[in-house]
């Protein structure tokens, strides 16, 4: 007999979600990158952005699944990887298309957001790892998050977006998946170690590798092609 544990089982529903995710973000890697050859050249270094997080989690992706498929267990490591590079790329990209749209916003924008992001990653990995009870994790990791929502809805960033209904109505889908998007990520954590723990159980991987990944899908391909989509009306004209 071959050595069946090391493909994916029809019934390994998570391990299904971790290929299609993986898929997922290879090709929306070729398609940014192929359309920023297509749009207005200041729009170019945003799509290649968006490009470059997909291809990065794309990668991750491809570890995350064969880790999960031959172990069964949570591949913790490679996924705060991936949010660690990730997610900083994210932050830069609100502040591309301020200056896409020549709109001049001060560095210390990004900065205010990178530091919420460490914080924010920090937190949740030293939950996941063990370093910090889930609970004080999560804590740490919800603060982090706060201060980019007050950063995105108002900070300078936020005030600076207004002057342009263009770059506004982005900004404000931007602002939707940072704060409806996102959110996916802190239930995740809740329903994987915060609630078994109350009942007594240990951590449900299933659970939450399942809603990290859904997570992924919609916060780093729907968040690109939100991008993708200004810069191609911003293009046409
Ligand atoms: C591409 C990856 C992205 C956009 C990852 C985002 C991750 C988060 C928004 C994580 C948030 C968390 C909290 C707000 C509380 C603590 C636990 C975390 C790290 C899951």
């Amino acid at each position: 007999m071959a050595n069946m544990e090391n493909f994916l089982q029809s019934a390994d529903y998570v391990g299904v979600s971790f290929w299609i995710v993986s898929v997922a973000m290879v090709a929306s890697t070729v398609f940014f990158l192929y359309e920023g050859t297509h749009v207005k050249s200041s729009w170019r270094i945003s799509l290649l952005v968006v490009g470059l997080v997909t291809l990065i989690a794309g990668i991750h992706y491809y570890y995350m699944r064969d880790y999960w498929i031959s172990t069964g267990e949570s591949p913790i490591v490679y996924r705060y990887i991936d949010w660690f590079l990730t997610v900083p790329l994210q932050m830069i990209e609100f502040y591309l298309i301020l200056v896409a749209a020549g709109i001049a916003v001060s560095s210390s924008v990004f900065w205010r957001l990178l530091i919420g992001t460490l914080i924010m990653l920090l937190g949740g990995y030293a939950g996941e790892i063990g370093w910090l009870s889930p609970g004080f994790g999560f804590v740490i990791g919800m603060a982090g998050w706060v201060i980019i929502i007050f950063e995105i809805f108002r900070g300078e960033s936020s005030l600076k977006a207004k002057t342009n209904p263009n770059i506004k109505k982005a900004f404000n889908s931007l602002r939707l998946i940072v704060l409806v998007g996102w959110a996916i990520y802190p239930v995740g954590y809740i329903f994987g170690f915060i609630t078994p723990m109350l009942g007594g159980e240990v951590v449900n991987i299933n659970t939450l590798n399942l809603i990290y990944n859904l997570a992924d899908f919609i916060n780093k391909i729907l968040f690109g092609l939100i991008i993708w989509n200004l810069a191609y009306q911003d293009s046409k004209i």
